[in-house]
């Protein structure tokens, strides 16, 4: 419906740019005085998905409790800005299939560039076989095959991924 909230569903390997992106066009939207929410996979599994691990099942589980936020908030005619690995395409499919105006974003950069940047040095440590089960290490990515924006963000500035990021947030190409 056109009262409907937009979902951007940011996807991605730990390190590859989503919540760098979902923050920066947070602050825009906000800004631009549209009404907004921002579900970080870090800030949701401090509480929302609190006790959560990190196997198929709970992945899952912490994916479907963000996409039923999301679908109360864009029911309110909220933005709601997603950023979580949400590794399984399947899962993936289901909840944004779900979710009346949403888009799937793959926030793409090589497992190379993420070693490198290596955000909160856990690729390091995953390495070294200190985390199991970690995405792009030792647990599955599946990447979409079809989303609505891919964004190489080894190739692209942030500000270039934003450009592609403001229509589907209902924001102009500049700012
Ligand atoms: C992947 C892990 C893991 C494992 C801890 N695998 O860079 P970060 O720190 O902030 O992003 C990762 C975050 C992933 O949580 P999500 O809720 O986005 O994942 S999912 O959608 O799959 O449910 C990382 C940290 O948690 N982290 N252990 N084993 N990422
Ligand atoms: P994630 O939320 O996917 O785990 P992050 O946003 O915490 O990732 O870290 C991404 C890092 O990459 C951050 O240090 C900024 C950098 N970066 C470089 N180019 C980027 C781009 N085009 N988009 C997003 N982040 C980029």
């Amino acid at each position: 419906a056109a009262s409907e909230g937009r979902v951007l569903w940011l996807t991605g390997l730990s390190g590859a740019g989503k919540s760098t992106l979902a923050s920066a066009l947070y602050a825009e939207l906000v800004a631009a005085g549209v009404k907004t929410e921002l579900l970080d996979g870090d800030a949701v599994r401090e509480n929302l998905s609190k006790g959560l691990g990190f196997s198929k099942a709970d992945r899952d589980t912490n994916v479907r409790r963000i996409a039923f936020v999301a679908g109360l908030l864009a029911r309110h005619g909220v933005t709601v800005l997603v950023s979580a690995i949400s590794p399984y395409a399947d899962t993936r499919r289901e909840v944004l299939a779900a979710l009346p105006n949403a888009s799937e974003i793959f926030v793409d950069a090589p497992l190379e560039t993420v070693t490198e940047r290596d955000v909160k040095g856990l690729y390091l440590k995953a390495i070294a076989g200190e985390i199991a089960h970690f995405t792009g290490v030792s647990d599955p990515y599946e990447a979409p095959t079809a989303p609505d924006v891919h964004l190489r963000t080894d190739r692209l500035s942030v500000d270039e991924c934003l450009n592609l990021l403001r229509p589907l947030a209902g924001l102009r190409e500049a700012v």
